[in-house]
């Protein structure tokens, strides 16, 4: 389905292949395209951790039901990173999303390209829209038509998908089906309707698993005009949610001619708000933070509840504002979905909205790359809990 164009030169490794079963391979694409791009040169390129894929890691307590023959399989792909060939010290550093106002008859500017980004104490090429990564946070007035000019130089082609906008099929960003894909260096021009407030979210729709994962994404918010349309609150906050595959110091490489990853994308092992890890706000003693989450993670759900239990309003969905509001101590929101809750700050001081504690559910688990279940507050032992499940299988004559 997608193409593979992309600008860095293929590695010619072999790996082991003692079978891919176990790990879900959607081996769609050809490895004779990825191979067309060997033959380059491979001077410029890195050694150590980024060049191998590499297994996930996974907690501590999974080890021992880890069969040693599984342990070493590795996909037959080559390994991608983003801007290969691309001095990182050259590219533009990134910059934190910014707002954008539009109304009817605005034409907004997109160019995805590659940056220069920072997350943690990593120095990594991430990709992003105007400089920025995330890209920038539209704010919309609702029934508005834009014009969109999208250009794509990131190293493969794509397409931009509007996510949860009602608009016209053929600007949906959907390729092979109602576009063709945006190839490296090529525009665009999408037009785009806003016929319900709330909140939204642009991302690519080609290679997703490699593109989104890297940052090339953005929030969007439309306005009603009515200005009641929600109850008042004394601040905002647009905030994405977003994990990624890390190494101590870059990325994980993905795979070049297939994921490595079933459906969707990988676990992270790194969480970040906004493109950053942790988020801080300092609020007034009684404030009402209207908080606009999206979860733009490829394939994980949170559980979310503010540290100080502190009551969150629930508002709004995905289908913009809810018929009935609910009082909700936490939320669970999956990749794609947003919420928008109202949380009142009535008995925090300062400095108490600690949003990685937020993000750590109910554990201090903000970097654990596991938390798949919708309710992720397991606090049983695991052990335990497999040992069930396995006793209830052969039971069932089943294993
Ligand atoms: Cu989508």
């Amino acid at each position: 389905m997608y193409q593979n164009n992309c600008r860095r030169p293929a590695l010619r490794r072999s790996y082991r292949i003692l079978g891919a079963a176990l790990l879900g391979l959607s081996l769609f694409a050809s490895r004779a395209q990825a191979q067309d791009m060997a033959g380059m040169d491979h001077s410029q390129m890195e050694m150590g951790d980024s060049l191998m894929w590499m297994m996930p890691p996974h907690p501590v307590w999974m080890n021992p039901a880890m069969m040693a023959p599984f342990m070493g399989i590795l996909p037959d792909v080559e390994p991608f990173m983003p801007g290969w060939e691309l001095d990182i010290m050259t590219l533009p550093v990134a910059r934190a999303p910014e707002v954008v106002e539009l109304a009817d008859g605005d034409t907004l500017t997109l160019d995805a390209g590659i940056l220069h980004g920072m997350v943690g104490s990593r120095m990594l090429k991430v990709y992003g829209f105007n400089g920025q990564f995330p890209g920038p946070t539209l704010r919309v007035a609702q029934d508005a038509t834009i014009t969109v000019e999208f250009t794509n130089n990131i190293d493969f082609a794509t397409t931009l998908r509007w996510h949860g906008v009602r608009l016209d099929n053929e600007f949906d960003g959907v390729p092979g089906q109602t576009q063709r894909p945006v190839r490296v260096g090529d525009t665009y021009t999408a037009q785009v309707t806003f016929p319900d407030a709330g909140a939204f979210w642009y991302h690519p729709h080609q290679r997703g698993y490699i593109a989104q994962d890297l940052g090339l994404y953005g929030a969007i918010i439309v306005d009603s005009p009515d200005p009641d349309y929600y109850a008042p609150a004394n601040s905002e906050e647009v905030l994405i949610l977003d994990d990624a595959l890390m190494t101590a110091t870059n990325w994980a490489p993905w795979g070049l001619e297939a994921p490595t990853n079933a459906l969707m994308g990988r676990f992270g092992n790194v969480l970040m708000v906004n493109g950053k890890e942790g988020f801080r706000k300092t609020v007034d003693k009684g404030d009402v933070v209207r908080l606009f989450l999206t979860d733009a993670s490829n394939t994980k759900n949170y559980n979310l509840r503010i540290e100080g239990d502190v009551p969150m309003k629930l508002v709004a969905g995905d289908l913009s504002r809810l018929e009935r509001e609910t009082m909700t101590p936490n939320v669970i929101i999956a990749p794609g979905q947003r919420y928008t809750v109202d949380a009142r700050f009535a008995e925090v001081g300062e400095g108490n909205l600690n949003w990685p504690a937020v993000l750590a559910a109910c554990r201090e688990a903000e970097v654990e790359w596991y938390l798949v279940e919708q309710d992720n507050c397991y606090d049983g032992d695991p052990f335990e809990a497999l040992a069930t499940s396995y006793r209830n299988l052969k039971a069932m004559g089943l294993n």
